[in-house]
């Protein structure tokens, strides 16, 4: 039957995870600590609120919860100060063409992102109009490993988990489509995403002709 596809953002439309890691490291270096890329790492496909314990973990810190609130705003701002900059350009390889492609074929997509700026991300990248539907961070109780995320993605897009191709960079992404019960597509290093249905080393390599094969009825 008719397949529909569900798209995580970071990492696979657009690589945020740098201004991510900027907005953070800045913040841990404030902090009193370093923060490197490798650790960087453990924060992706991860909440904001998960991610800050995650990093004061690292940094070996403990604060009391109004300041950890005042430090996450602190951080998104800086954080949104690198987003309001990007535009079309930054869309990763090949992934706007795939997304005119199923528009062209009528193939129902969705967001399916941890991130709570998704909305304004989308409308720096023009390409908000695309989507049949968004969910995001603000639509969600459970972080993914949780299926959540996706389950309410299917249910916009009225139709069943099996029909449902999900895109991720994340391990708890494709964790989270695996236990929806959705086909998953693991973006990166196939050894970290080896309970992937499908690995791609980039999204140049999720082509037009792949997703032709993906929508066979
Ligand atoms: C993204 C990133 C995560 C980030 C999360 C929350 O998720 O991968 O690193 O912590 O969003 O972002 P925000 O602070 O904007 O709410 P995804 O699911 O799009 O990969
Ligand atoms: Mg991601």
């Amino acid at each position: 039957s008719k397949k529909a596809f569900i798209f995580d953002l970071d990492g696979v439309i657009v690589d945020t995870a740098k201004y991510h890691y900027k907005a953070w490291k800045k913040l841990a270096n404030d902090l009193g600590f370093d923060f490197t890329e490798e650790q960087n790492e453990l924060l992706k496909g991860v909440s904001r609120v998960r991610s800050l314990e995650i990093l004061l973990n690292i940094g070996g810190v403990n604060l009391p919860e109004e300041e950890k609130i005042k430090i996450m705003q602190d951080k998104n701002e800086h954080y949104l100060q690198y987003i309001t900059q990007m535009g079309q350009d930054e869309i990763l390889e090949g992934m706007h063409e795939v997304l005119l492609y199923l528009k062209e074929q009528t193939i129902p997509f969705s967001l399916g992102s941890a991130s709570k700026n998704a909305r304004l991300i989308l409308n720096q990248l023009e390409l908000i109009d695309l989507f049949d539907a968004i969910v995001d961070g603000n639509d969600v109780s459970k972080a993914k490993p949780d299926p959540e995320v996706f389950l309410i993605a299917a249910e916009k897009l009225k139709t069943t988990p099996e029909n449902c191709v999900v895109i991720e960079d994340a391990i708890a992404g494709v964790e989270a489509a695996n236990i929806a019960g959705m086909v998953s597509i693991g973006i990166g290093d196939k050894n970290t995403l080896n309970e992937a249905d499908f690995n791609l080393n980039s999204t140049s390599e999720l082509t037009i002709e792949m997703i032709k094969e993906l929508i066979k009825e």
